[in-house]
């Protein structure tokens, strides 16, 4: 039989945080952004679900990236409904990105407002006080993050919007991080019985490398029981990020242990953050299991470039293939 790829190896002891390590009293705790601080250390900015099901973030603070976490002892970026009602039912699944024009991080994050999930942004130098944008994408829209530095002059922002034939993956411009236009279509979900039909999302902000932006992105499979979240991956172009350059076909990491399998929803791999190791190469990716835990598993760019030349299809070989099909 020949054996899948493995490209993430998850480390032995997950999940890394659960909420029995919280010093105070949750439900759950998954989704977490994660960026290096400037001492080395790893800081995750953690969705924490409260008791009431509204969720909050908090940061936990490593040197090693993997025990020892130091966790905030109360919210460090709670939801503020007074002066931003669009937070009324909680914030969550961060996105951070280091913006070395702006020397700061940018924390993107889904604010639950009535009318559904929309994108907020917020800027932070040490993750303990936060500059507020407020909504910067209206409902219904998630799964974004700001790119790190300028594109031909603009910021970009990638996002997933829903529409009525689908959950697809866009890229929008701003000249100031607070209007955005320019709205372009990056990543669609498949059709069919596809593993990324009809429900795609960014997952955590996508990796700058020689060969372009690699994305790793979550696909939707719904079943008549569920829905299972899945990992694949595509490359888009460096200067002009709208376009795909190569996508996977098959998924490349999927729920299998027990943590990600069972908990609150069962069956959902999701990452939102990474680190990239000392040696340039190594990633460590950090994903909600579950909606019940974080976890962590490492992989390699240049692993994960090479599966995709020889797991990916250009998109417009992939339309040629499938006009042939029909
Ligand atoms: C998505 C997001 C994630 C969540 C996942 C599985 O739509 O809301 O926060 O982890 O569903 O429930």
């Amino acid at each position: 039989m020949i054996q899948h790829d493995i490209l993430f190896n998850r480390y032995s002891l997950n999940p890394i945080l659960t909420e029995k390590d919280w010093p105070y009293c949750i439900n759950s705790v998954f989704n977490a952004g994660a960026t290096l601080m400037p001492d080395g250390s790893t800081l995750l900015l953690c969705r924490v679900e409260d008791r009431r099901g509204l969720s909050h973030l908090s940061a936990a603070r490593s040197v090693n990236g993997v025990n020892n976490w130091l966790i905030d002892t109360e919210p460090s970026l709670p939801a503020c409904p007074e002066q931003y009602p669009e937070e009324i039912w909680g914030i969550e699944d961060p996105r951070i990105t280091f913006v070395p024009e702006l020397n700061q991080y940018a924390v993107v994050y889904t604010s639950y407002s009535r009318g559904g999930p929309g994108v907020s942004l917020a800027l932070t130098k040490d993750f303990r006080t936060y500059e507020r944008f407020g909504v910067i994408m209206t409902p219904d829209d998630k799964d974004a993050a700001i790119m790190p530095r300028r594109i031909n002059g603009f910021w970009a922002l990638i996002h997933r919007p829903m529409t009525p034939l689908g959950a697809h993956i866009w890229i929008s411009y701003s000249p100031d991080l607070r209007h955005w236009g320019s709205h372009k279509l990056m990543l669609e979900a498949r059709r069919g019985a596809w593993w990324d039909a009809n429900k795609i999302g960014m997952s955590p902000p996508p990796i700058e490398t020689p060969r372009g932006w690699l994305m790793i992105y979550h696909g939707v499979r719904r079943t008549p029981s569920s829905s299972i979240y899945r990992l694949g991956l595509a490359l888009f172009d460096l200067e002009q990020p709208e376009k795909c350059l190569v996508r996977g076909d098959s998924w490349m990491f999927a729920p299998e242990a027990p943590y990600e399998r069972q908990g609150d929803v069962q069956d959902v791999v999701f990452p939102c953050g990474y680190t990239i190791g000392p040696d340039g190469d190594t990633i460590n990716l950090y994903y909600g299991a579950a909606d019940s835990s974080i976890a962590l598993a490492h992989g390699s760019i240049r692993c994960l470039l090479a599966w995709l030349d020889a797991n990916g299809h250009s998109e417009h070989a992939h339309d040629r293939r499938q006009q042939r099909k029909s």
